[in-house]
């Protein structure tokens, strides 16, 4: 992990140098019009007299209005709320024996990268906290063109055919006749079409899981989930799933917390990456790659092309071939984070599709979508969009064209530009589709392959811990809780069973019902029973792998503590040595201790050295933090003793199974709390050393903690 102090700003890589005659600031410079006239006067429009009307000929001011009343462009449809980062990828080992594509075969390059993440539901200025699916988009600006990996931080999708996307999408989103709720999955809608579209369901358990509550965007897995296409140098063809494993390991937030971080910070995920970044603590992820061979493409209990599936770890292991650093914040949120367009369509030579319907289907609507959104077929001038080679062919002209083509001749062939720019074959050799032999009728039907809906989700609530599966099925019981038919509720709790009774049982005690014993198929019941419906119903549930680690966070952990953020409770006269130390060796492993005091402005320790406060108590809570220290000093605990808040801080950062370390006159505050309940509990520390406190952190939670911790009433 690097730990250098602050983000460069000078161009660092050929996309830097390529944004870099795009930037512009205004230091030192004089305000001019958009047109270059300079401005004496920003403050006041062109009047008839010092009381009189304003005239129409003030272009100054016309120019000015018109900019700002036509500043916002359509958020995305789906994906609105996003964070940016550049960085870059580097190679571990060759990988042409799988593919051609040079980022995969070259270890000497430093490819750079922009990365976007976003929740999907909610809209541009949403929570980050909410439950939800996150977007994992990279794009790899690639000296062969631009290689976009658009995936999620789960590694299946909802839906098998790109045709459903609007009918998930419509379910999801606020209901249309009073825009609520908005940012969340638990209204009727959403459930009436996943109880009647049980091949949501896989996606579905993912996002009643912690998964959907990521501590940090640095902390997330990413995948490409559907099957793509390696070819190397001899046009041999390997299936490939692509994952991403953060080396911060995969961590979350409590349900209670996520709520609280809404109140508390609604830029929570946003902020984090931005300070990371700052702070040097620049986040990394592996490139993995699932390979199938082509002639195993049948050996599996479930289809390749089904984006509902994933293939276990255990079946297929993930090859670690390369890591990525995020290593700079944008300079401009719009330009940058809001103008990039990705598509799973940008692909360099060395990769292909395969036939995964909804991929198909994705590979028009990218595009297509960026047309309403950026305006104009020329997005890919855009600077964030741009790749780092040349661009020459024969496409001109439309909305805000910027290149000023040269030359008498946009077509091909032509003679008079000598024919002009000339194929790649005739050099080196362009992007080729793979030769996948097709020999097929043309029907509107989905392959009886996909069928299976219950056997991936089963097997990934089994691969749970007890503490994963109680927060899943919490997480059942207040979504569902939360709709208003009870025919929907019904529905769900009947196909929640198919999945796993014993969970089903929860969340019907839950939301006070029974599981009912048989229901309506329900999808007949909604597109009304025919002959062929009865073929296209989810089959027996299989249970090929009794349970896969990869799928359970509890193995996806790392015992690093780097840009972990440890509260430090303190009022005037705490013991300073005491604090020091700690904070010593917490900084040295890369943690961020804060002070937090009864007041803001200054502390003064027991030695009467002044130490600037973090933040106050009044402005800040203990969901913010990974951590908890209370340092000696017999009148800084005094004061923390009258602060409603510290104790608040305490009892949250309990039930929220944190790791907290007092020290000796510290353990007072711990005594005024629940904490005194908690004296023997393996992550609260009483004198003891930082080394422990610091696997504590590492550890994330103490989930042991969490059946007790859940009675405090904070
Ligand atoms: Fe997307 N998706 N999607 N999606 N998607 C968009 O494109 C769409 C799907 C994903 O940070 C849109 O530029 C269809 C799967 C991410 O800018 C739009 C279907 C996966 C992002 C669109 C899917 C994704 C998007 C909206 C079903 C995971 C954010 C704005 C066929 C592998 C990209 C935009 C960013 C964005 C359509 C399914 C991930 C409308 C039609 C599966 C991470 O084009």
């Amino acid at each position: 992990m690097s730990n250098s102090k602050k983000s460069k700003k000078q161009p660092t890589s050929p996309k830097d140098q390529n944004l870099e005659q795009f930037r512009e600031e205004g230091r030192n410079k004089t305000m001019t019009t958009n047109q270059g006239v300079k401005v004496n006067d920003t403050n006041n429009s062109l009047k008839a007299g010092e009381r009189g009307g304003t005239l129409l000929e003030d272009f100054i001011l016309r120019e000015k209005i018109t900019h700002f009343d036509h500043e916002r462009i359509p958020e995305r449809i789906v994906h609105a709320r996003g964070s940016g980062a550049h960085g870059y990828f580097e190679l571990y080992e060759n990988q042409s024996n799988y593919t051609k594509a040079r980022i995969f075969t070259d270890t000497n390059r430093k490819t750079p990268v922009f990365v976007r993440f976003s929740t999907v539901a909610g809209s541009k200025g949403s929570a980050d906290l909410a439950r939800d699916v996150r977007g994992f988009s990279t794009k790899f600006y690639t000296e062969e063109g631009i290689f976009d990996l658009v995936g999620n931080n789960m590694p299946i999708f909802f839906i098998q055919d790109a045709m459903k996307f609007p009918d998930l999408i419509h379910a999801v989103k606020p209901e249309p006749d009073r825009e609520i709720p908005q940012a969340a999955s638990a209204h009727d809608t959403f459930y009436d079409f996943v109880s009647l579209t049980t091949e949501t369901l896989h996606n579905h358990i993912w996002v009643m899981s912690d998964r959907a509550i990521p501590r940090s965007l640095r902390m997330m897995e990413g995948f490409g989930i559907h099957t793509f296409r390696l070819i190397n140098e001899e046009g041999k063809s390997h299936f490939v799933k692509f994952h991403w494993k953060p080396l911060l390991g995969v961590h979350s937030v409590t349900w209670d917390e996520a709520v609280k971080i809404h109140g508390a910070d609604t830029d929570f995920h946003r902020r984090d990456l931005w300070e990371a970044i700052e702070a040097g603590h620049y986040p990394e992820w592996e490139l993995g790659f699932q390979i199938v061979p082509e002639e195993d493409e049948h050996k599996f209990d479930f289809d390749l092309l089904d984006p509902t599936k994933l293939i276990p770890e255990e079946m297929v292991p993930v090859q670690r071939i390369g890591k990525m650093t995020l290593n700079r914040n944008p300079d401009n949120f719009f330009a940058e984070t809001e103008q990039v367009a990705f598509h799973p369509g940008h692909l360099v030579p060395g990769l292909d599709f395969t036939n995964d319907p909804l991929l198909q289907g994705r590979l028009f609507s990218y595009t297509d979508t960026q047309l309403s959104r950026l305006g104009s077929p020329n997005f890919h001038e855009l600077p964030i969009n741009r790749p780092i080679n040349e661009v020459h062919n024969n496409q001109r002209d439309a909305h805000m064209r910027t290149t000023v083509n040269k030359g008498k001749t946009a077509y091909f062939p032509n003679s008079i530009g000598g024919g002009c720019p000339h194929l790649a074959k005739m050099a080196e050799g362009g992007f080729t589709s793979y030769e996948e032999r097709i020999d097929a009728s043309k029907i509107r039907e989905r392959s009886e392959s996909f069928n299976d809906h219950f056997s991936q989700p089963a097997l990934f609530y089994r691969s749970l811990e007890e503490w994963e599966k109680n927060h899943v099925a919490a997480a059942y019981t207040f979504e569902i809780g939360k709709c208003t038919y009870d025919h929907i509720k019904k529905r769900m709790l009947y196909v929640i069973a198919q999945i796993d009774n014993e969970l089903a049982k929860k969340v019907a005690k839950g939301i006070g019902m029974e599981i009912p014993k048989e229901i309506d198929n329900p999808i007949n019941q909604a597109i009304g029973a025919d002959a062929d419906v009865q073929k296209y119903q989810p089959g027996k549930k299989k249970n090929y792998l009794d349970k896969s680690k990869a799928l359970s966070q509890t193995h996806l952990k790392s015992d690093s503590i780097i840009s972990r953020k440890i509260a430090f409770l303190v009022s005037d006269g705490f013991d300073g040595d005491d604090m020091m130390k700690v904070k010593k060796e917490l900084e040295e492993k890369g943690a961020v201790p804060q002070l937090i005091a009864t007041h803001g402005g200054t502390v003064k320790c027991d030695k009467g050295d002044e130490h600037k406060v973090d933040a106050a108590l009044l402005t800040t809570e203990s969901v913010l933090f990974d951590a908890i220290f209370v340092p000696g000093g017999e009148k800084s605990l005094e004061a923390l003793l009258k602060e409603a808040k510290a104790k608040k801080f305490i009892n949250e950062a309990l039930k929220h199974c944190k790791a907290i370390a007092v020290n000796k006159e510290g353990e007072k505050l711990l005594d005024e709390t629940y904490g005194k309940n908690f004296k023997d509990d393996a992550s609260v520390y009483i004198n003891d050393s930082v080394t422990n406190f610091i696997k504590g952190i590492a550890n994330h939670r103490n989930w042991k903690r969490e059946e007790k911790a859940q009675d405090i009433p904070a």
